[in-house]
């Protein structure tokens, strides 16, 4: 296929050939020396926007094998989605170990710190289907394929690191119940339904998971800015044969940042693409995302010390009980260059492994095991998706294998089994290299049973809710009482109020208060009592990561006569901090400085409402401030930058700031004066000034 030229100068400067044919249409030439367009089979097409008729006005020809051909096409371009995790983002880049794992691992791609093995990634909601809103609730998919010397290894995890339900045979009603109800076709991307919450109300084990889905965690500000988790237990195996078994986790080098639940709602009315624009600016821009891999290591023996089983992926092991080890780096500096070819049909599976790993036991990952290339057999035609260059491993890769829909390769030769004698160079299979399962005593007889070790449900789910910071806490207990009071069925939300009580009795009180149900929660007798653990600082969203402005963005709103120096010298600090400054005027045009110079704008106001950025900054003149005053979006610009606890800078607007109500308070800073750009830059570091929260 002949690679298209950039045609951005050319068309720029207006040299694209065009002609005027009949009926006065303009129609686009190829040069002589350029490539006509074509049809599939390579027939350059003469007119790409007629179709051929009986007549200049008559009806449409059969014959018209063209017309046929580009609508055919176009009638089959969408493929079924994915049951979940539909609407996602991808990026490629590489994995860099710092050194070699050989010790625990005899990955290949985690033994050699000089090796860069490079991966895509795929970051998603799970609820929502594609064409759905970036900031529902919801948790989002974290999917790494590395295309590893030794074959693919997809580390397919979240940014939440333990899941629902334990065991696979439960993962289709837990879906079906938070997916759009079946006869009425809503709510779309929403967990704040009577469904969903009558399933989670019955399923004890789920408890857990829904604080960590309830809280700032499942808003997150950017995909750049959340952990990931591959949550299941998994085996590293070394040289010698021994086994140990591992966790893994990702870290972004910018710190975690999320969202309130009102930021969330607007942002989604004002961007409903936030977070994969947000991704692909941010590659675009040579800002290039990184994350660091961080591996929990432990032997059999530390897991018999755990008050939980390793194999419940409904439980998670604290960091101050197995630390984390970091092995290596990931950079996602390159956005995809087709969304179709590679974002939407790239395909990870939990069991595309590499020697040196090993799954564990665990049994939602063992169903896992099975789906993945079964739903992509649907999703992506038949058995040979593994071919499209997205999913092909980079390393070489020969089996015997045949035909089926859409094979892409031209396989030579009369063999196509093994052993045989007729083909001595076919591919054969490898003691040394091979994959093997490393060593699992197993015992016991059939049994369809959960394991008594898994029956605490409420022990981890406090230990989560009383580790978290007094505002993570807070908006938690907001996010229960507005799902819950979208619950319409009102046994279904007595139901959840019984299991906040055993999880926590002030946040259930809070919710209880909150909803008006003093007194009526149903009372419910756990399988398991909980215990109280040691509170576990780590899962904090908050107070983890140093306070930075990287990689954020702050909103600079300029009104008429604004301080020229004053910008110039705010936005250089912004920059300096390697964040991005965003100029917001009236009119998209730009808006004039106090020397009446016109200055381009990157956003328009009535547009680009606050919740956009991490910090906001007003300046305006004495003219620029009046029309700011009398304008309700400033004003809502400003009060909701107010409500969300951000930095807020100002210069020169006493009119707007009355009209808005913006008073002296941490994080509020008059910038006009050197000290007061200092100050602001240190607010906008230090990210929410929660204090100022209005919000019960
Ligand atoms: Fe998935 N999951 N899942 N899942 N999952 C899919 O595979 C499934 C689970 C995760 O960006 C599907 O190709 C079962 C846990 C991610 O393309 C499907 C169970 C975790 C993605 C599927 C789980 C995940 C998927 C849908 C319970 C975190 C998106 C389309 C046993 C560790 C990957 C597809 C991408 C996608 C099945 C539970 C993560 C249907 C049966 C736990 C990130 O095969």
């Amino acid at each position: 296929m002949p690679k298209q030229k950039s045609n951005k100068s050319k068309a720029s400067r207006g040299e694209i050939k065009q002609v005027k044919v009949k009926g006065g249409e303009t129609h686009q030439q190829a040069d002589l020396a350029e490539v006509p367009l074509t049809t599939n089979q390579g027939l350059p097409v003469s007119d790409n926007q007629n179709t051929l008729k009986a007549g200049e006005r008559g009806p449409a020809l059969l014959e018209d094998f063209i017309l046929r051909e580009k609508i055919t096409h176009f009638d089959h371009e969408r493929i079924p989605e994915r049951i979940v995790h539909a609407r996602g983002a991808g990026a490629h880049g590489y994995f860099q170990p710092y050194h070699s794992m050989k010790k625990v691992t005899k990955a290949a791609f985690l033994s050699d710190p000089a090796v860069k093995t490079p991966v895509f990634v795929r970051f998603s909601t799970v609820a929502g289907e594609r064409g759905s809103a970036d900031l529902a609730r919801d948790v989002r998919g974290f999917a790494v394929k590395f295309y590893t010397s030794e074959g693919n290894f997809d580390l397919v995890g979240n940014n939440i690191p333990v899941f629902f339900v334990q065991d696979a045979m439960k993962f289709p009603d837990l879906i079906h119940s938070v997916k759009p109800e079946p006869d009425r076709g809503f709510p779309q991307a929403a967990s704040a339904h009577d469904t969903f919450w009558d399933f989670i109300s019955l399923m004890p084990e789920s408890m857990h998971m829904i604080m960590w889905v309830m809280s700032d965690r499942a808003i997150p500000r950017s995909f750049r800015m959340m952990e990931g988790f591959g949550i299941h237990t998994f085996r590293l195996v070394n040289e010698a044969g021994k086994t140990q078994f591992v966790k893994f986790h990702w870290r972004p080098k910018l710190g975690t940042s999320s969202v309130l639940w009102d930021e969330a709602v607007k942002i989604n009315g004002a961007d409903a693409d936030f977070h994969r624009k947000d991704l692909w600016e941010a590659i675009d821009g040579g800002d290039f995302p990184e994350y660091e891999l961080g591996f929990q290591i432990f032997d059999e023996a530390t897991a018999e010390r755990f008050e939980f089983d390793v194999l419940d992926a409904t439980k998670l092991i604290p960091e101050e009980f197995v630390p984390l080890q970091m092995v290596g780096k990931m950079v996602l500096n390159r956005n995809p260059d087709n969304f179709f070819a590679e974002t939407e049909q790239v395909a990870f599976c939990p069991s595309h492994l590499v020697p040196g790993l090993d799954f564990s036991e665990d049994p939602l990952l063992q169903g896992r095991l099975f789906s993945y290339l079964d739903t992509q057999i649907t999703r992506l035609g038949g058995p040979n998706f593994h071919q499209l260059p997205v999913n092909a491993p980079k390393c070489p890769f020969h089996n015997l294998q045949r035909d089926g829909i859409h094979q892409m390769s031209l396989q030579k030769g009369r063999v196509a089994y093994e052993p045989n004698s007729l083909a001595p160079d076919a591919p054969r299979e490898s003691l040394d290299r091979g994959f093997t399962t490393s060593e699992r005593p197993m015992e016991g007889g059939p049994i369809r049973a959960r394991s008594e070790s898994f029956s605490d449900h409420y022990s981890q789910a406090r230990l989560f809710f009383r580790s978290i910071t007094p505002p993570e806490q807070k908006h938690l207990a907001n996010a229960l009482t507005f799902e819950l009071g979208k619950v319409e069925t009102e046994a279904i939300r007595l139901r959840m109020l019984g299991h906040l009580l055993l999880i926590d009795k002030d946040l259930a009180n809070t919710v209880i208060g909150a909803l008006g149900a003093e007194g009526k929660a149903d009372k419910i007798t756990p399988a398991k009592a909980p215990i109280d653990l040691k509170p576990s600082p780590a899962l904090r969203l908050y107070g983890k990561f140093p306070p930075t402005l990287e990689g954020r963005k702050v909103g600079v709103l300029l009104g008429a006569g604004f301080d020229a120096e004053i910008k110039k010298d705010l936005v250089a600090q912004i920059e300096s901090e390697k964040a991005k400054a965003a100029i917001v005027t009236c009119k998209i045009q730009g808006e004039v400085d106090a020397h009446g110079q016109l200055v381009p704008a990157d956003m328009a106001l009535r547009s680009s409402p606050s919740v956009l950025f991490d910090a906001v900054v007003i300046l305006a003149g004495p003219d620029g401030d009046k029309k700011l005053a009398s304008d309700p979006n400033a004003i809502g610009f400003v009060m909701d930058a107010v409500r969300h606890c951000k930095a807020v800078g100002f210069a020169g607007i006493p009119s707007l700031a009355k009209e808005a109500g913006l008073k002296q308070e941490p994080g509020v800073v008059d910038i006009a004066g050197k000290a007061g750009l200092k100050d602001f830059i240190a607010a906008a570091r230090t990210g929410r000034f929660w204090k100022r929260e209005v919000e019960k």
